[in-house]
């Protein structure tokens, strides 16, 4: 499956929403303590879709419950909010997962930075803010233990240069920076509107093709915007594909998604950065970069 955007409708272990198999045969992680908890010093996590059966919430809270870290990071579509609109559907275990975050922060002092991603635009309206303590911002810099930065975003704002491209390359770099402002508040104005949500990943369903195509350009223009920005590497979700890879001298990592991937971004106290797969049993494994899913 190369991408799937019904997979949100379909309860976790379905078909088609079977777990992945193992990038490799699963070890207990180096970094874990005698009580089996993991130390890192920053986590990245996004894509989780609340609020949808897609979302593997009790593998999520598993994972919430065996890792500490001084700074987590939620990069956006934590909440499905317009799924949400659609039909109602929220169990236990997505309550469990905000309460287990909220733990973080409150018995362990996790500090814990949340920004929104399109299916969770609605907060944007809204930014800056503080909920129960924990950071809402558009987007951030994190600076990691050897003082490398790193720009942190969801990624959204570049579909539309990513789907449009042929003939974005041909108006230039004003016009480019245009449509990343108009991608912003794309859906939002739709929202307003009262139009239904425009899909990313309905929208490449009828261009399959250019799928994968799409995905080296999301890639690409992340990386892009990082070098504009003068910071080392970017850090995103968004189109579920877990990636560590350089780009042109620019570090480009994507921490996957909860729906299909089960995928975190570690940084150690050495400030070193590793993309994790969560398995099934509860080990953690290096995932290794697939190129798989685009429902963003
Ligand atoms: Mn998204």
């Amino acid at each position: 499956m190369i991408f799937d955007d019904d997979v949100l409708d379909r309860p976790a272990g379905s078909p088609g929403n079977a777990d992945p198999p193992l990038a490799r045969p699963s070890v207990p992680p180096p970094g874990a303590n005698r009580r089996g908890l993991h130390r890192y010093r920053a986590i990245w996590i996004s894509d989780f879709h609340l609020g949808t059966r897609g979302c593997r919430a009790e593998r999520l809270l598993d994972f919430l419950s065996r890792v500490h870290c001084d700074t987590l990071y939620l990069v956006g579509d934590i909440i499905d909010a317009w799924a949400l609109k659609k039909a109602w559907y929220w169990p236990t275990s997505h309550t469990a997962v905000i309460r287990a975050i909220l733990d973080l922060h409150r018995s362990r002092g996790t500090r814990v930075v949340y920004v929104p991603g399109n299916h969770d635009e609605v907060l944007r309206d809204y930014l800056p803010i503080d909920l129960s303590g924990i950071e809402v911002c558009n987007e951030c810099v994190h600076e990691t233990a050897d003082g490398k930065r790193y720009l942190v975003m969801h990624g959204d704002e570049f579909d539309l240069v990513c789907t449009q491209a042929r003939w974005l390359a041909v108006l230039g770099d004003y016009a480019y920076r245009g449509v990343i402002r108009a991608n912003s508040g794309f859906n939002t104005v739709r929202r307003r509107l009262g139009y239904p949500y425009w899909s990313l990943s309905a929208f490449l369903k009828y261009q399959v093709k250019n799928a994968v195509a799409f995905i080296g350009r999301f890639e690409e223009a992340l990386a892009d915007e990082a070098r504009r920005r003068d910071v080392d590497g970017v850090i995103c979700g968004h189109i579920h594909t877990p990636s560590r890879r350089t780009i042109q001298g620019v570090d480009y990592c994507n921490d996957g998604d909860w729906v299909e991937s089960c995928t975190a971004l570690t940084e150690d106290f050495t400030g070193r950065i590793e993309l994790l797969y969560w398995g099934r049993d509860g080990m953690a494994a290096p995932a290794e970069p697939v190129a798989q899913a685009v429902s963003a």
